[in-house]
């Protein structure tokens, strides 16, 4: 019978420690399968080694170890850690992806996370924190000035609670057209990849979740304070609307959503249909019309017999 000994099991405990470390970060944050399995059979070899390893050459010598691994090796015996693993375990994804495989039912499956939930992950923290209106502003300062730079047809509006005049808002929604862009015009993909690809390139946008030919969903930070202390990260939305749809979707995308609702109630009481791109006419039958002409967001008001009100009043 093999029956093995418990004290040999330990002899390279400290190694073989590591090497499955290194082996679950491969495998649950850079989701590097090969490499998973190239540490773990590395230290699969060395719990098998009968004595303690002296050098990384001498574990070079087992089957699954190779140059770089004995590397480690010796790091990990001359000065009782690795400079890799002190770095893995100060980044915020691998702190958060491993907190989250110690939750039961998510561990088995964090490496399946899609990689809209790890972005989420990765800024969770950032996330929560409400936007002072102060850091709003530069925010928009950057978005309005990259934008006319690139080219000064384009129209760009920060909606959300920014444009009711919130102190504080919980992310930046900021629609944007251009004339040659209209429901009946052929798609202009471009317009919305330009924006915000210039915005990468400026550091302003520093990920992405989603990116379409007319909505993009992503993350966005403000460059570093003078005493160079960092700005959180914070979710930025772009929505690339027909020119004459905008003015339907600055009123949708200012809100309120309360406000919103009770505009769309009244608009029904006067015979018309509001969404977020267009104002029609209901027929008698109830069945909508084509849809009206928009210039502005007074229009809208003007349609329904509705008193014109300023952003800051459409908290309801
Ligand atoms: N909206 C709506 N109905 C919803 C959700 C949103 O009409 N169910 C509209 C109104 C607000 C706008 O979209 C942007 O949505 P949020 O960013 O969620 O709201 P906000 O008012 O900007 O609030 P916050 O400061 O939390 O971002
Ligand atoms: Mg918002």
């Amino acid at each position: 019978m093999s029956k093995r000994k418990a004290p040999q099991e330990s002899l390279n405990q400290g190694i073989t420690d590591f090497l499955m470390e290194l082996a679950n970060y491969e495998r649950n944050v850079s989701r590097a399968i090969h490499k998973y399995n190239a540490y773990r059979k590395a230290a699969s070899a060395i719990s098998r080694y009968p004595s303690r390893i002296q050098s990384g050459a001498e574990a070079k010598k087992l089957d699954g170890v190779g140059a770089k691994i004995a590397e480690k090796i010796d790091e990990f015996l001359s000065t009782g850690k690795l400079r890799k693993l002190e770095k893995i375990r100060q980044d915020d994804t691998s702190a958060s992806i491993n907190f989250l495989t110690r939750v039961t039912g998510i561990g088995k499956n964090e490496h399946k996370l899609t990689h809209h939930q790890r972005i989420g992950l990765k800024y969770f923290e950032d996330f929560e924190k409400r936007i002072p209106r102060e850091e709003m502003l530069q925010m928009q300062e950057i978005v309005l000035k990259e934008v006319k730079n690139l080219d000064p047809d384009y129209i760009a509006t920060v909606c959300g609670s920014f444009r009711r005049g919130a102190e504080s808002s919980g992310d930046m929604d900021v629609l944007l057209t251009h004339p040659t862009f209209t429901s009946e015009s052929s798609k202009q993909s471009k317009l919305l990849h330009k924006v915000v690809e210039q915005l990468e390139k400026v550091h302003f946008v520093t990920d992405v979740l989603s990116k379409g030919d007319t909505k993009f969903m992503g993350v966005c930070q403000l460059p570093n304070k003078e005493d160079g202390a960092s700005y959180p990260h914070r979710r930025i939305d772009i929505r690339l609307i027909p020119k004459d749809q905008y003015y339907c979707g600055v009123l949708y995308f200012t809100g309120s959503d309360l406000f919103n609702k009770n505009m769309r109630a009244h608009a029904l009481e006067m015979g018309f249909t509001i969404n977020e791109y267009t104002i029609r006419p209901l027929g008698v039958t109830g069945v909508a019309g084509e849809p009206l002409p928009v210039e502005c967001e007074e229009d809208i008001f003007d349609y329904i017999q509705w008193k014109y009100r300023e952003p800051k009043d459409r908290s309801e």
